[in-house]
């Protein structure tokens, strides 16, 4: 009996498989995955299922990253005479990477400090940190009671959560304008959050300089209520500020039309050498009384790349606005990555609430500030040594780690192939990576490739 009764159960399994075997194969369900474009079928998923080895077969090649892709090409190079101006991240006079001394001095203390722990920080990041570093940025006057301020995993993190906020909480538009051009990973970040990215006018190829009349029409015609990103200083890629004046009717358009104010402050102390100047850009706007919001990074002024050290702010009405922000914020934070890492933050604060370390690190940023400087004199001049004919002038007027070169893709391409040159493909030279060392080996490249070519354009690429 019990014989039969298994005997029995088994057939009935096997018939079933057969005909579930033979329907799929009759009646394969497809599906497109509308992100992959990939088609995967019932049947695909059974031999997928009978063998792991496959089950991630379907995953397309991504993209590299138009810029950490190309410093990743750089490291894997071969070529002895190798030189990396991709990345925007500092280099001394020998090429090496700089940890600052007061950056150096703080980690000391926090060694020592036996208080020092390892706990998690809250979900809103370290608020003594917070507090310093918007001081840092909106200055000592700042109206610290009505902003509302997170840590963030340094400037990209908060790019991502102002989006997210933005995405979620203004009433108005849910598109963000970006300059045209702007560090590639704005359109990313913000289109992961659900804003539309469209651009806005903001330099003009044919001349290497900033379009003026062309960025305020473009945030003048952007619907009411709309989202203006702005480089607070030392834009990327381009090295072209608005001056004073500019601002201020960059400020009264916006007002106008009712707009948004982001401000993306990467390189606050990297355009003049002084910290406090190149902050005047987002003090004069809320001084001007714009809606801002801030997404602060640390990673090139403090030289803390890897401890992803910054905050996101948004500057309310009064302080009940204010906490009102603050718990939204915290729910964005809290399911994205709990709460910050605590180590970059606790340098930054250390350095800000000693005076003197303070009056160091200012110092130890103009020198960096000044070494950029210095070589972007150094390479015009050498260029035109090395029997260039262009007028290079818009690289010494250019501010910043930056020189947009107004180079093309294609000679990019040529100096990268020929030369083991490493920079962006939108002609975008970081001119942190040049010293006396590589100068000469890079404006004769560069000469090569741009000899008796244009390096303007008349349109848009
Ligand atoms: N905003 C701007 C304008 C930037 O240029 C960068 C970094 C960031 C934000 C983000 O920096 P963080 O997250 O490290 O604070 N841009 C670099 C590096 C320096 C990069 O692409 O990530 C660049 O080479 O353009």
């Amino acid at each position: 009996m019990m014989m039969n009764h298994r005997l029995w159960s088994l057939l009935f399994v096997f018939i079933n498989l057969l005909i579930g075997l033979t329907l799929a194969e009759a009646f394969p369900v497809t599906r497109t995955d509308s992100t992959t474009g990939t088609t995967t079928n019932n049947n695909d998923a059974n031999s997928v299922f009978s063998n792991n080895n496959k089950l991630w077969d379907n995953v397309p090649q991504g993209p590299p990253d138009a810029i950490l892709g190309i410093a990743q090409a750089f490291r894997a190079c071969q070529d002895p005479k190798k030189v990396n101006v991709c990345v925007g991240a500092y280099r001394t006079a020998e090429g090496l990477p700089w940890v600052l001394p007061s950056v150096r001095i703080a980690e000391e203390r926090m060694l020592l400090n036996r208080n020092e722990n390892k706990e998690y920080l809250p979900i809103e990041g370290d608020q003594e940190y917070v507090e310093k570093a918007l001081t840092f940025a909106y200055g000592i006057d700042a109206p610290l009671d009505r902003i509302a301020g997170v840590q963030t995993l340094s400037g990209t993190g908060a790019c991502r959560v102002g989006g997210e906020f933005l995405a979620a909480f203004t009433p108005f538009q849910k598109i963000i304008y970006i300059p045209d051009p702007s560090w590639g990973n704005h359109h990313k970040i913000f289109k992961e959050c659900g804003l539309q990215t469209e651009t806005y006018r903001y330099y003009d190829r044919s001349k290497n300089g900033l379009d003026f009349e062309g960025m305020v029409e473009d945030i003048r015609n952007a619907p009411t209520g709309s989202i203006i990103l702005l480089h607070a200083c030392a834009h990327n890629p381009t090295g072209c500020d608005p001056t004073p004046d500019q601002w201020k009717q960059i400020y009264q358009t916006i007002l106008d039309r009712q707009h948004i104010a982001f401000f993306d402050s990467a390189y606050q102390g990297f355009a003049s050498g002084d910290s406090e100047q190149d902050a005047s850009a987002l003090r004069n706007a809320v001084k001007a009384g714009l809606p801002v919001l801030l997404a602060q990074s640390f990673a090139k002024n403090f030289g803390l790349y890897g401890e992803r050290a910054g905050t996101l702010s948004v500057v309310a009405g009064n302080a009940q606005q204010k906490d009102l922000i603050l718990s939204q914020l915290k729910c964005i934070i809290r399911p994205m990555y709990s709460s910050p890492p605590r180590h970059g933050s606790s340098i930054v604060k250390t350095v800000l609430n000693d005076p003197d370390l303070t009056s160091q690190y200012y110092d130890e940023c103009a020198s960096m500030a000044k070494r950029i400087l210095d070589m972007r004199t150094k390479l015009v001049t050498k260029l035109h040594e090395v029997g260039s004919q262009h007028d290079w002038s818009h690289v010494t007027h250019q501010i910043g780690m930056f020189a947009f070169t107004g180079m093309s893709p294609e000679m990019c391409d040529q100096l990268t192939s020929e030369y083991s040159i490493y920079l962006t493909r939108d002609g975008r030279i970081s001119v942190a990576g040049l010293n006396d060392n590589n100068l000469e080996y890079v404006a004769k490249a560069v000469h090569a490739v741009t000899d008796g070519k244009s390096i303007t354009s008349p349109t848009k690429e």
